[in-house]
């Protein structure tokens, strides 16, 4: 067979060197996790050759027989995993499923509540710089000033001011549990729809350790690629109601072919997330955030809202060093080996860019099997690394003990 007999030296050096970084560092990006060799398996399967625009059994093109049986058992996995109606697993990204069910619920221009990005929400909440916050009337709802928590007071006036046709819940940096059945009560009170965006804790919600806000939404969009250890990806629940709308929204709204190599690892990872092992691991990410959390307040760092009851924190820096912001933070922690990203924390003085605030997730490190003692050995790294910031030789040192603590959880050891 013809194949290229070259090697491409560079993307094997570089694959590599992301394989030494994954196993070597520590991952607490709190939207990040490991995928296992099936789903990695899957993703880099003969799937990636076939166009299949449209669903099973309605395809534009010949050959998709073996790929229908593909989509519709990733249909059914995810469907029983969360006990919902229908789904849409062709979304190539969270920020496509999120577009597509606007686009399947709501006209241009239409009044929408969603929690805003500086409080913890989503580019796709209605950012006015994403499509979402230029192509329809985003309200945005915030944290209460006095305990940083979701306030359902507030997000019913809002409600009621601006009567949305669409309440959208769900964040990407809310460190606390979000019951869904006060958003339902708030959305019955104006009639209008409830989505809940859970692609932070899809994981979470399959391993039975925050509540599951299918049963109380009109839809529930998520990435595939976070809490839940599956591919890089998107995934649509809705009731039948919706599901024709939802469907002709993701395709031909919104995307072309779908990959089916990832809705095929999909399916892995909808199968894997429904075992046993799956609801211990989800609830030790739990464990692991709270040891983290409890840790780090000792270390000197204030917790926004006070703690964690899911798989992230957001730390406030100021009271650790009044000096030292997110950017640079995050850029010396990444030298220690410590990757994780800077965030806004609620009024954040500083912009967007530089920040006050730090995110910090347990989903990787919970996969690579570190557990409490590894968490407060966390912590204790992160200060010293902090307190040293401005000596390279400790910073160096500190890599190394990173390097140490890291050794018996490659995630990856045979790569
Ligand atoms: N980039 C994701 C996150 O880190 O939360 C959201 O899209």
């Amino acid at each position: 067979m013809p194949w290229p007999t070259l090697p491409d030296d560079d993307i094997v050096r570089l694959t590599e060197a992301e394989v030494i970084r994954q196993n070597t560092a520590l991952q607490l990006i709190a939207s990040e996790n490991f995928a296992s060799p099936a789903v990695m398996r899957a993703t880099g399967s003969v799937f990636t050759n076939k166009y299949s625009e449209g669903y099973p059994g309605r395809r534009y093109y010949g050959g998709n027989q073996v790929v229908d049986e593909v989509e519709e058992l990733a249909r059914t996995r995810v469907c029983a995993l969360f006990g919902a109606d229908h789904a849409n697993v062709q979304p190539h990204a969270g920020a496509n499923a999120n577009m597509a069910v606007y686009q399947a619920l709501l006209e241009p221009g239409d009044t929408v509540l969603g929690l805003s990005l500086d409080h913890g929400g989503h580019l796709t909440h209605g950012s006015p710089v994403n499509s979402s916050g230029l192509m329809y009337n985003f309200i945005g709802y915030r944290v209460s000033e006095s305990d940083e928590r979701l306030e359902m007071d507030a997000v019913a006036e809002l409600a009621a001011k601006h009567r949305p046709k669409l309440i959208v819940a769900g964040a990407t940096a809310y460190p606390r549990t979000i019951e869904p059945e006060p958003f339902r009560k708030v959305a019955d009170e104006v009639g209008a729809l409830l989505m809940f965006d859970a692609a932070h804790i899809a994981g979470l919600i399959a391993g039975g350790v925050h509540p599951n806000p299918v049963p109380f939404c009109d839809v529930v969009t998520f990435t595939t690629h976070k809490t839940l250890r599956g591919p890089r990806g998107g995934c649509i629940l809705s009731t039948s109601e919706h599901a024709a709308a939802i469907d002709k929204a993701v395709f031909p709204g919104q995307q072309g072919g779908p990959q089916e190599h990832s809705i095929a690892a999909k399916a892995v990872a909808f199968a894997e997330a429904s075992t046993e092992e799956f609801k211990v691991y989800s609830a030790q990410i739990v464990a692991n955030a709270s040891a983290l959390a409890e840790a780090l307040a000792g270390e000197g760092f204030r917790l926004v809202s006070g703690g964690t009851d899911n798989h992230l924190m957001l730390v406030d820096l100021r009271s650790f060093d009044e000096e030292l912001t997110g950017k640079e933070a995050q850029i010396v922690l990444d030298e220690a080996g410590i990757t994780l990203n800077r965030n806004s924390i609620p009024d954040d003085p500083r912009s967007p860019f530089v920040t006050s605030g730090l995110r910090i997730g347990t989903p990787a490190v919970t996969t690579q099997g570190m557990k409490e003692p590894e968490m407060a050995e966390i912590a204790r790294l992160m200060a010293a690394t902090l307190r040293q910031r401005t000596d390279a030789a400790a910073v160096a040192s500190l890599r190394e003990e990173v390097r140490n603590l890291c050794e018996p959880f490659a995630p990856y050891p045979e790569m």
